[in-house]
This record gives C-alpha cells, sequence and structure tokens, in this order.
C-alpha cells in the first residue's frame, strides 16, 4: 500500500501554516500563529469557517476569523484580553493523514514573556482532525509548575453564514446566559431558536446538548462540546463591527461565534494535572 502524503507546510499571507487533506477530500489549514485553524471543507462540502478579508497577518496580533485559541483568559482588558495564545507561534509537534482522516496538534510552552502575563509553566496543545464531514479541536493544558493554576480558555470559532439574518441556532433554550453587552445581566433564554437581529454576547452556561446552527438553503452545522461548561455567542452587529479595524463593513453579516469556553468560572489545576476542552462540528 502507498504511504499517504503527510500533511503539507504552505505560507498563508506570509505566515507558516499546515494544510491537512484527508482521503475523502476534507481540508484545513491551521496557522502556527496561535495554531488558528483557518479554514475547514468538510469532504465534498464548502467553506465552513468566516475569515475576516481585511484579517492582519503580521504575526503578532490575533488573525480575525477561523477559530483563535484564547488561552489563559477569556475575555477581561488589557495586555492579557483573550490571553496570549492567539498571538504567538505554536509548534507543530505531530502530523498525520490516516486512511479516512488528517490530524495535526501544535504545542505551546511557557516563556518569558509569558511567565511576565502569566507567572505558570505550562504545556497548551491544540489539535485538530478533520474526517469526512466532522471537524474536531481540542485544547489541552497541563500544570508542569509546582503551583496551582487557574484559567479560562476557549475556542473562538468564527462560523461562516450566508446572511446572519436568516440563521437559526437551536439547542440554548431553558439555558441560564450572562448578557455581554448589558453588564453580564443574567437571564433565561425563553426562544426556541436564537435569530441574531442586533449585536449579541451572550455567555451561556452549563451547555450540555448539541446545538445545530440552521441555515435556509444552506447546509447545517452541528455542535458538540466536550470539557467545556459554557458557550459564547457573539455577533459585534453593523457599529463595533465598523469599529473592527481587520473586519469589513458588512463582514457581521457573514459571520457568527459559537465558542466553546470555559470562562464563567476558571479552570484549576493542581500541579501536573491536565485539563482538556473539545468542541466537535459535523457539516449537515
Ligand atoms: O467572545 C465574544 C467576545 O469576547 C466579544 O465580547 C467580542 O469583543 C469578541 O470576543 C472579539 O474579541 P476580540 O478581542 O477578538 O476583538
Amino acid at each position: 500500500m502507498s504511504a499517504l502524503p503527510p500533511p503539507e507546510t504552505c505560507d498563508f499571507h506570509g505566515l507558516p501554516a499546515l494544510r491537512l487533506t484527508a482521503p475523502d477530500g476534507a481540508t484545513a489549514l491551521i496557522s502556527h500563529h496561535g495554531a488558528q485553524l483557518l479554514s475547514w471543507i468538510p469532504a465534498g462540502g464548502a467553506e465552513r469557517l468566516y475569515l475576516s478579508e481585511s484579517a492582519v497577518f503580521d504575526g503578532r496580533q490575533a488573525i480575525r476569523g477561523g477559530v483563535p485559541v484564547i488561552f489563559p483568559q477569556f475575555g477581561g482588558k488589557g495586555k492579557l484580553r483573550h490571553g496570549f495564545a492567539r498571538e504567538l507561534p505554536w509548534e507543530v509537534v505531530a502530523a498525520r493523514t490516516g486512511k479516512d482522516y488528517a490530524t495535526a496538534t501544535l504545542r505551546l510552552t511557557d516563556g518569558e514573556a509569558t511567565r511576565a502575563l502569566w507567572p505558570h509553566v505550562f504545556v497548551a496543545e491544540m489539535t485538530v482532525l478533520i474526517a469526512g464531514n466532522r471537524l474536531d479541536m481540542e485544547l489541552e493544558v497541563e500544570n508542569a509548575d509546582d503551583k496551582p493554576c487557574a484559567f479560562t480558555a476557549a475556542l473562538h470559532t468564527y462560523l461562516r453564514v450566508q446572511e446572519v439574518e436568516n440563521v437559526a441556532l437551536q439547542g440554548l433554550q431553558g439555558l441560564r446566559y450572562r448578557d455581554q453587552t448589558d453588564r453580564n445581566k443574567e437571564d433565561t433564554d425563553r426562544q426556541e431558536a436564537l435569530v441574531v437581529e442586533d449585536e449579541l454576547d451572550r455567555l451561556y452556561l452549563g451547555v450540555k446538548k448539541p446545538l445545530l446552527l440552521s441555515h435556509p438553503g444552506g447546509g447545517a452545522i452541528a455542535m458538540e462540546q466536550e470539557g467545556f461548561p459554557d458557550t459564547v455567542v457573539w455577533n459585534p452587529w453593523e457599529k463595533k463591527c465598523a469599529a473592527l479595524k481587520d473586519m469589513p463593513r458588512d463582514g457581521f453579516r457573514r459571520m457568527l461565534c459559537v465558542e466553546a469556553a470555559a470562562a464563567a468560572r476558571p479552570v484549576t489545576l493542581e500541579p501536573g494535572d491536565t485539563w482538556f476542552g473539545r468542541q466537535t462540528l459535523v457539516a449537515l
């Protein structure tokens, strides 16, 4: 049997990236910068992730779109806002094409710069696996220090949509959420499906069931998460989008972030312990 070609390293807007191609034709593109997934095309399908046409690829700031890895702080202000993981180069530690999948793992460890912001010794690994119509993303964090650490994290997934006002997100009914556009006011979602008609920034708590994003006439996406207790749903809408320099003015219409997160309460790890969080997307 002939060996399957391994994932290739390529240049994407001047940054090194890894292109995964599964034997069934599914593809993914992962930037070493931030271990950020920038493209996912399921077998026989079309692009499912939103990547801003105005994204900046300077190897310093986070890339607007795809799946930024948020660690060790979700949200907040200052230098640690949404963490440093999305702004640093990760190292590829494994990449492989199997009989019916392709996968890669990238690693980030602490250095002087990270310890100045967050005083911990850690090993973070981001694994992406594609197979057919399925995408698995897993973030694993090991506390390699001799003291406990606490962090928040997320996979800040930007889903591509044709027109955000036409999509419906099901699976959140009955859940408590914090409205991040309104001083984190808590409420319960009573709607059968969430429809986006304005700025939206909600942190849903205790999300255990799968979610379904459907577009009329377009493919749907089912999403499941494990290890991440929360889900953030975000769309900046017109005004906030216009203030984002790395997004076109109508960019908000083409995306919806559905993020698997550990954000409401920090994850605490004892020395030597490991945590993982996974988000799975299935294109329907
Ligand atoms: O996850 C939602 C959110 O925290 C929003 O509040 C919004 O600002 C967004 O992330 C994008 O943040 P960024 O730092 O990437 O501009």
